[in-house]
């Protein structure tokens, strides 16, 4: 058997940074590849990796091309992936189907954090993590991101988790799991489109060297999992949360109504909120995602540093 890292292809700027020490931002790829429509994702994936590395940290955008779980994509390699159309949304349990029969995918939070904590990247940026769905007590509909988070010691930074959720119920399967969730400048849990949820945090952290200082402490403990950091969107994106809610509420019983479940869901929920606010979801989406990788990339250079 070979090693598991052996397993994945890491790109040389990755490589290099991770063994000289330097700052390396994990980014996910289901938000391209099942989150966004072309050509708003690929155009996005762009961006943010150009706000990583101006914030002097190198980007790692994660996901399985042909079979091979790959660590930092070139530009031809972004486009491509948001491009073509055989490409699936692989959570953790989905990864070793899709290597084994050459496959190509965009990978969740969960499989994201799962391929980054292998190639040794501490910090990770996302939009929103997956969460316990409305109506689990029924569906049983958890997101495997939050028991990846449980697991993987990479720390993720989201701007929450969209009220297509049940966020108190999210943040109680978090405690549960025992992963710290840190509100970063806020008492609470941001809710994505809205810079609060009424729910709050046990912890604060208002500057990027006061997250590495817990990443860096939680490592140093040997706890195992990750440290979920939830950083509210801009206000200047932020949405009339009455509006997002009406959206919401319709896109929920559209899928209902079409029996959509299971891992289709949240592209099916994202995709109707699109057209339901026309735009307005989306043109926030790209706005957190853009300034979460920003904390991201500061937040691995102070760790870098210490
Ligand atoms: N929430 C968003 N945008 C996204 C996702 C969630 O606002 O793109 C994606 C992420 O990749 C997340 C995944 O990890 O959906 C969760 O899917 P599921 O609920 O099927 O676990
Ligand atoms: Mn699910």
């Amino acid at each position: 058997m070979s090693s598991p890292a052996a397993a994945l292809a890491i790109a040389p700027a990755v490589r290099a940074a991770l063994s000289g020490g330097g700052a390396v931002v994990a980014l996910e790829s289901t938000i391209i590849t099942h989150g966004m429509p072309w050509p708003d994702n690929v155009e996005t994936g762009r961006a943010v990796e150009a706000a990583v590395r101006a914030e002097g940290a190198v980007p790692a955008t994660i996901a399985v091309l042909d079979g091979v779980p790959r660590i930092g994509l070139s530009a031809a390699e972004l486009e491509a992936l948001a491009a073509r159309r055989d490409v699936v949304k692989a959570s953790r349990r989905d990864l070793g189907p899709v290597v084994a029969r050459g496959g190509s995918a965009g990978t969740t939070v969960a499989a994201t954090m799962f391929l980054a904590a292998r190639a040794g990247i501490a910090v990770f940026a996302t939009g929103g993590i997956g969460g316990v769905h409305r109506g689990a007590q029924e569906s049983f509909d958890i997101s495997a991101d939050l028991l990846e988070l449980a697991h993987s010691r990479v720390a993720v930074i989201c701007a929450g988790a969209k009220s297509i959720l049940d966020i108190p119920r999210t943040l109680e399967v978090l405690e549960t799991q025992g992963v710290p969730v840190i509100g970063y400048g806020t008492d609470e849990f941001p809710a994505f489109f809205a810079r609060s949820s009424g729910c709050r945090v046990e912890h604060r952290c208002d500057t990027p060297a006061e997250l590495a200082g817990v990443i860096a402490a939680h490592h140093a403990l040997g706890l195992p999992g990750g440290v979920l950091i939830g950083n509210p969107l801009p206000e200047a994106a932020a949405q009339d949360a009455a509006a997002m809610e009406a959206a919401i509420v319709r896109a929920a019983a559209e899928a209902a109504a079409q029996g959509i479940a299971g891992k289709a869901l949240t592209p099916f929920l994202l995709a109707r909120l699109v057209a339901l606010t026309e735009g307005r979801s989306l043109a926030a989406n790209i706005a957190l995602i853009h300034n979460n990788a920003i904390l991201a990339a500061r937040t691995a250079v102070a760790l870098a540093r210490r």
